[in-house]
């Protein structure tokens, strides 16, 4: 089984201007992801790759480009989460036939679903699958949150391996890796790598990665290694880095600093917006500041 540890890049998705795939553009996003930034892993369909948006048929094509783009080069996680359980449910089965390394899902969101609603979610995906899960936390989006208790009742299930931790409070953080030693909680807020890594962290999932990879692994090499005023130099320029890109707009600008070097990532999936003079001139901009 293959290690789960370590950075992983949220793909990006890539799309025409009519909205549909971008193939060519995807896996050239994905080979980028593995032969320059040297990534531990590919996390695919999460909120970078706006999966939210998608059809069941284009998410599953999007899982088959990244495999076979991919193969076995790279850790590839899949984010199968939505609020259609059983497209849940199928797609865990479709991405474990493909030979992905393990899943990961989104709490269930937009309605207010209580815990007991959220543990029957995830045991149902994982029920059929010989598979790990990572839980995909991310409570300022789902407007869901699970206490440190109700986290330790999920992990009852020995294929529930561990957590995408997106969230801000770093005291729970420290809470989730004192009570959970031996599960795997991937930090999920790039700006806030260094002292995630510093609590404790097996790794890392993000969106600025698939730009931003060689210093993200500085961050993470230097504040294992307590080299930590290093690391802090290191995570400023990448905070100025991603305030800048989460002004211009946060996918969107990923994608056309990708552009600058060379790679066709395209656009944003609609209702995203399109892109503006304005934000193509300031992505050039970000570009040559920090690149
Ligand atoms: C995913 O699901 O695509 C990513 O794992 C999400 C990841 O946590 C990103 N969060 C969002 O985009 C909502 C971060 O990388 C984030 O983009 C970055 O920290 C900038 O705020």
């Amino acid at each position: 089984m293959r290690e789960l540890k370590g950075l992983y890049s949220a793909l990006l998705g890539a799309f025409h201007e009519d909205g549909s795939i971008n193939e060519k553009g995807l896996r050239q996003i994905i080979r980028h992801n593995i032969d320059h930034n040297k990534m531990d892993g590919l996390y695919v369909g999460g909120s970078t790759g706006e999966n939210f948006m998608l059809s069941t048929d284009e998410k599953k094509r999007i899982f088959e480009i990244a495999k076979d783009e991919a193969k076995n080069d790279i850790t590839l996680m899949a984010q199968v989460g939505s609020i259609n359980l059983k497209e849940s449910v199928e797609l865990a089965k479709f991405v474990t036939d493909l030979g992905y390394d393990a899943i990961s899902a989104v709490t269930p969101f937009y309605y207010k679903f209580g815990f007991e609603e959220v543990r029957h979610y995830y045991e149902t995906i994982v029920a059929d699958v010989d598979t790990r899960m990572v839980i995909y936390f991310i409570p300022f989006l789902t407007g869901v949150n699970i206490s440190v208790e109700q986290f330790a009742k999920l992990f009852e299930n020995k294929k529930i391996v561990g957590v995408k931790f997106t969230q801000g409070d770093f005291y729970v953080l420290e809470r989730m890796r004192r009570a959970f030693p031996d599960k795997l909680i991937f930090a999920g807020f790039d700006e806030m790598l260094l002292p995630a890594t510093v609590l404790g962290i097996d790794g890392a999932i993000g969106s600025t990665y698939n730009v931003n990879a060689a210093r993200a692994r500085q961050i993470y090499d230097l504040a294992r290694a307590n080299r930590i005023a290093e690391a802090l130099e290191v995570q400023h320029v990448t905070n100025d880095l991603i305030t800048d890109i989460l002004d211009n707009g946060l996918y969107g600008t990923i994608k056309l600093l990708l552009e600058e070097q060379g790679i066709e990532a395209g656009c944003c999936r609609a209702p995203m917006k399109a892109y503006t003079p304005e934000m193509r001139a300031r992505a050039k901009e970000i570009y040559k500041k920090y690149f």
